[in-house]
């Protein structure tokens, strides 16, 4: 009989987590605090950032790894920068452990707690699947109220980089483009690099996206159900004005998120969305 995949729960600097491995060797870690996948080692090496000052008790969002953003992209609306959803403690519902493919979900339900600042009912779900070479992230969400409900948000995804400013990105050319740091509106280009603060939106249908920084490729892509793609990297000043970042972790990491940020999805009562974002080795 095969090796199957095992899930062990795993104490990360006073954090809940869970690891789940395969018997190949991939495996990740995710935080019940925020839902927060930490760390996915892939071919044998750590495929997502996570800062080494990021605050790790729950006083502030993680930095690094997949922060789940929900139910409000960055600023726009009443409620803290990016949601609540990565503030709370969310309970792990279900595995599914395989020999080359294993699961885990992880469930976060409103609360007293949301509807202090949010007056909806919500079931929010994180399934994590994996594979060798393999990462997907689904989001799910589901009115469980008998009010409409209305969100942004995004898999605010952190990758690892050697060095960014010779990282390149690929599979956004064509798309509209819009530049938070100057209001600009432009086509994406072929390639994009990253030598200076960067934040900028790509809407329109997800092609599959390439990372490549150095001899390390990734394939990103997102299921057409996300309206947008967020691309960050704060560069010098922005990072240092970042308390939970070193001062060259600008250079280690790069954002590329799954996102609906311009128009919030609007599901009836008893009505579910879905999301994903994908990442496989190139
Ligand atoms: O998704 C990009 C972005 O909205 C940037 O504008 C930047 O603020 C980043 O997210 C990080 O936000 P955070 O609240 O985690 O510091």
């Amino acid at each position: 009989m095969s090796a199957r995949a095992t899930l062990v729960p795993e104490a990360f600097a006073g954090l809940n987590c869970w690891r789940l491995a395969l018997p190949g060797g991939d495996r990740l870690l995710v935080s019940e605090q925020g839902g927060h996948l930490l760390s996915w080692i892939a071919g044998g090496r750590e495929r997502l950032f996570l800062s080494p000052r990021s605050a790790l008790d729950g006083s502030a969002p993680i930095r690094g790894g997949v922060p789940v953003c929900w139910p409000q992209f960055n600023q726009r609306g009443d409620l803290p920068k990016h949601g609540f959803a990565r503030h709370l403690p969310w309970l792990t519902t279900a595995y599914d452990l395989g020999s080359d493919v294993a699961s885990l979900e992880l469930t976060l339900c409103s609360s007293e707690r949301t509807r202090a600042l949010w007056p909806h009912e919500f079931e929010l779900t994180l399934t994590l699947h994996l594979q060798p070479g393999r990462l997907r992230l689904t989001l799910g969400a589901r009115n469980t109220g008998a009010q409409p409900l209305a969100f942004t948000g995004a898999l605010h995804s952190y990758f690892a980089c050697d060095d960014v400013t010779q990282a390149k990105l690929s599979g956004l050319q064509g798309r509209p483009e819009w530049d938070s740091l100057t209001d600009g509106h432009a086509q994406g280009a072929e390639l994009l690099r990253f030598d200076a603060e960067f934040d900028r939106v790509y809407s329109g249908a997800a092609i599959p996206m390439r990372l490549q920084d150095g001899a390390h490729g990734l394939h990103i892509s997102q299921s057409l159900s996300w309206s947008d793609t967020v691309v960050w990297n704060p560069h010098v000043a922005k990072c240092a004005a970042l308390a939970d970042m070193e001062p060259d972790g600008w250079r280690r990491m790069l954002c590329v998120e799954a996102a609906q940020v311009f128009e919030a999805v609007t599901l009836a009562p008893g009505q579910t969305w879905q999301g994903w974002q994908q990442l496989e080795l190139a």
